[in-house]
């Protein structure tokens, strides 16, 4: 590695790049097809990959980054686990001249020279998206509408700012009551062990907004258990269009989805391959993305690739 004349690295030829790719964890559909769209991607770009899985857990993704600094890796890429606490590891790799994209989640860092790019989803706007389905929903009832939410991983850009566009939207019409709110962590057991706490607490939930499809899913799993129908006695709303949430969405278990696109590899790769011949590239690349009704996702079931 180190540089653009990184002859051996890779086992390819003079002009071969090593990319250290910090991955958060697999704790989700979403997580899953996006690690196979990023080595998939490296693959057909001809770049080297080496792969690390955080579990979740930032000071293993500090870990991973220390470690593709010494390897001399040509260029770093990672998907922050939560927003906060990047400055120092990000000044290391810029004092060893490796150029740092971030993939998927955002950092909080004021200094945005730590990174070259950031390249995924809007956040707010997938909140903002889900809220807009539940006002139009709901627009001519006048009762209260009681909401629970499962949050994503604390801390983490998807769970802040899904949390904070939805509540935007929302907050227009004070019928729309958020009465509980905690995190789930992106996964099924817990947002299946959360839905249960939650059903135990509320006797009567109207809407869960879940910050990912898996956590969704488990919440269908504990409202069944609590004998309640999933999408009709509770309203669901998640946020992935991955394969089961589309499924469940066909079914009617779930109401509504806010796609979130995890096929990031080949843009990724393409940005790598700018970043380390020096070009330009643009600060911000947003993922394309859409929604999902029951009716379009029977549609759209048959094509899905992840
Ligand atoms: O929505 C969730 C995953 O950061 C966008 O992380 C990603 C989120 C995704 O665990 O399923």
């Amino acid at each position: 590695g180190g540089g653009t004349t990184s002859a051996g690295t890779g086992g390819g030829g003079g002009d071969s790049i090593t990319m250290g790719f910090a991955q958060v964890g697999a704790e989700s559909g979403w997580r899953t097809a996006n690690t196979k769209s990023i080595q998939d991607a490296a693959k057909n770009a001809g770049i080297t990959l080496k792969f690390s899985d955080a579990q979740q857990k930032q000071e293993n993704q500090i870990k991973a980054i220390r470690s593709y600094i010494q390897q001399k890796v040509d260029v770093i890429a990672f998907s922050p686990v939560v927003e906060s606490g990047w400055d120092p590891v990000l000044n290391e790799a810029k004092n060893a001249k490796i150029p740092v994209i971030l993939t998927d989640r955002a950092v909080d860092s004021k200094d945005t020279s730590l990174y070259k790019t950031f390249l995924g989803s809007d956040f707010v706007e997938e909140g903002k998206k889900a809220g807009q389905w539940l006002v139009e929903e709901y627009k001519d009832s006048k009762d209260p509408v009681k909401i629970v939410e499962l949050q994503g991983t604390t801390g983490s850009a998807p769970a802040n700012d899904r949390k904070a566009g939805f509540q935007q939207v929302i907050s227009a019409d004070s019928k729309f009551q958020i009465i509980a709110s905690q995190t789930g962590d992106f996964t099924r057991a817990k947002g299946k062990e959360v839905m249960e706490a939650f059903l135990k607490a509320q006797p009567d939930i109207d809407v869960l907004y879940a910050h990912n499809d898996d956590m969704g899913l488990g919440a269908i799993e504990a409202i069944e258990g609590a004998g309640k129908v999933p999408g009709k006695d509770i309203k669901i709303i998640t946020v992935d269009a991955v394969k089961d949430g589309m499924q469940a969405l066909a079914d009617g278990k779930i109401n509504y989805i806010v796609e979130c696109s995890p096929l990031l590899g080949p843009q990724l790769m393409d940005l790598a391959k700018k970043v380390v011949k020096g070009e330009q590239v643009p600060p911000r690349v947003v993922t394309e993305e859409t929604t999902f009704t029951q009716e379009q996702a029977k549609q759209a079931l048959s094509s899905r690739q992840y």
